[in-house]
């Protein structure tokens, strides 16, 4: 094999492989509303978890886990203003939550993490 040939091979390689990494963009929480570990007040809230790429909002899920332990589905509001958000609200009471997300982003990988906060009483 010559050496041009060689050549052009490994850079097809290289440049296949940048291809695939930039595609492989699987969905990592980057924000959130309420933050990891954070604090809000009881009532009504606003959930927001933003990720890194666009997310497939109609088939993603968020599962909100309460003080009594109660898994609750979460309906995701579908956002083309906000394609790398999971939204949502919830009524809560005072105590700890985690909420259960499962990402699908665009190029078909799914992500799941834990959202840990708390809803603090109203002085
Ligand atoms: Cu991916």
């Amino acid at each position: 094999m010559g050496y041009q040939r060689r050549f052009a091979i490994v850079s097809f390689t290289i440049a296949a492989t940048f291809v695939s990494m930039s595609a492989s963009a699987h969905a990592i929480l980057v924000d959130s509303t309420p933050k990891a570990n954070g604090s809000v007040p009881a009532g009504h809230a606003a959930l927001v978890l933003k990720y890194n790429s666009k997310i497939d909002q109609g088939r993603s899920r968020l599962v909100l886990v309460g003080p009594d332990h109660k898994e609750t589905s979460l309906p995701i509001t579908v956002s083309a203003d906000r394609p790398n958000e999971l939204d949502s609200t919830a009524e809560l009471s005072p105590g700890a939550y985690v909420i259960h997300w499962q990402a699908l982003a665009l190029d078909g990988h799914l992500t799941r993490g834990d959202l840990a906060f708390t809803a603090s009483a109203k002085p």
